[in-house]
């Protein structure tokens, strides 16, 4: 069967044409495909810590250096990873569309990777690139760090112990590389690095002092994430509620987010009761559209990395 009902594809792309005003919400699930996992479900597993557990205040403050390893395995897969043709797909749209803002939960750094128009996105939950002090007397944050590892003591592939594997047989260990956006990661094939996402693999119990340290006040950093129980970036919320609530939005589309996370989620309420038609886009029909969805809206089931392109054609 075709990827996607033809009589929908049609609707869809009637309004797309006739809209002005658009907004996309992204989540977990538009980089999947390029390999990195999402937060719930399967995949939703680090070591043997549920990633939602990981990304707390109180996770940071009772373990920082366990927090911080997850943190720095996500940046080096993040960049190891590359954009899908979803986050290409968008990032077109959005040059193409003087009336369009992507806002994103993703703190992968692909979309702005994929070239997206960086005033017209908006990332509500931070990035695995940024640093903040922990120290509440020091304001310091650094912003678009793409070294990996952030710390010698954070160097993913030796930090476990290294696995034989069939492609490495010279002996060959992997160095640490700075990447920067635009170019991709130098860092080596992969081969014989260890996955310190599993619990098998040991770990190191790092203390503090090996931890990232505040270039102003040599305070413990932080990842630049935003938590649970924190509050958003105040200037990415102005922004994004003021577009929202400034006019009508025509179609929104919701790409890849099981909705469960607020205030993310109430964008899609604010935009339909704005009168927005909405499109889900999503590998599991639980995921919103049985419980919010209504005549008008769209759901393609499936791979954003496919559904996307496929759509905004
Ligand atoms: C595919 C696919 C493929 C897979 N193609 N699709 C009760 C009611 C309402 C709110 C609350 C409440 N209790 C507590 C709250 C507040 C809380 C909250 O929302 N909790 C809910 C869980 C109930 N929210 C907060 O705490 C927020 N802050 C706040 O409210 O502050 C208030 C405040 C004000 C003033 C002062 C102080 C405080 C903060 C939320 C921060 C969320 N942070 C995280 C971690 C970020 C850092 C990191 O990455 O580590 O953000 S949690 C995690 O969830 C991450 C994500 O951005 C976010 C959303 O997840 P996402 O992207 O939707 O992923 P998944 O895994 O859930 O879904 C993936 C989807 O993709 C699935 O649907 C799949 O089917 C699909 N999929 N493959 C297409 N190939
Ligand atoms: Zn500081």
């Amino acid at each position: 069967p075709p990827l996607i009902p033809a009589a929908d594809l049609e609707s869809f792309s009637k309004h797309l044409k006739r809209s002005t005003r658009i907004l996309a919400l992204l989540g977990a699930g538009i980089s999947a495909s390029s390999g990195l996992p999402t937060f719930r479900g399967a995949g939703g597993f680090w070591r043997s810590y549920d990633a939602t557990s990981l990304a707390t205040p109180e996770a940071f403050e009772e373990n920082p250096g366990l927090v911080w390893q997850f943190y720095s395995y996500r940046r080096h897969m993040a960049l190891q990873a590359k954009p899908n043709k979803a986050h290409y797909a968008l990032a077109e749209l959005s040059r193409r569309n003087k009336d369009f803002i992507t806002i994103s939960q993703n703190v992968d750094g692909l979309s702005p990777r994929a070239n997206h128009p960086v005033n017209k996105l908006h990332l509500l939950h931070g990035s695995l690139f940024d640093v903040k002090c922990t120290n509440v007397t020091c304001n310091y944050v650094g912003k678009d760090d793409f070294t990996d590892p952030i710390v010698p003591a954070l160097d993913i592939p030796k930090t476990g112990i290294k696995l034989p594997s069939a492609t490495d047989n010279e002996g060959k260990t992997a160095a640490a590389q700075t990447t920067v956006p635009g170019s991709e990661p130098k860092h080596s094939e992969s081969s014989g690095e260890v996955d310190i996402s599993d619990a098998e693999v040991p770990i190191p119990k790092l203390e503090p002092a090996d931890l990232p340290k505040c270039p102003e006040c040599d305070g413990l950093l932080r990842p630049g994430v935003v938590w649970f129980g924190e509050p958003l970036p105040t200037a990415t919320m102005n922004t994004v509620d003021a577009w929202v609530e400034g006019s009508k939005v025509d179609l929104m589309l919701v790409i890849g987010t099981s909705s469960k996370v607020w205030p993310a989620a109430g964008y899609i309420h604010t935009a339909r009761a704005g009168g927005a038609r909405i499109a889900v886009i999503n590998m599991d029909e639980n995921d919103l559209s049985g419980r919010n969805l209504r005549r008008g809206d769209w759901f393609f089931k499936g791979d954003a990395a496919a559904i996307v392109p496929e759509i905004l054609k």
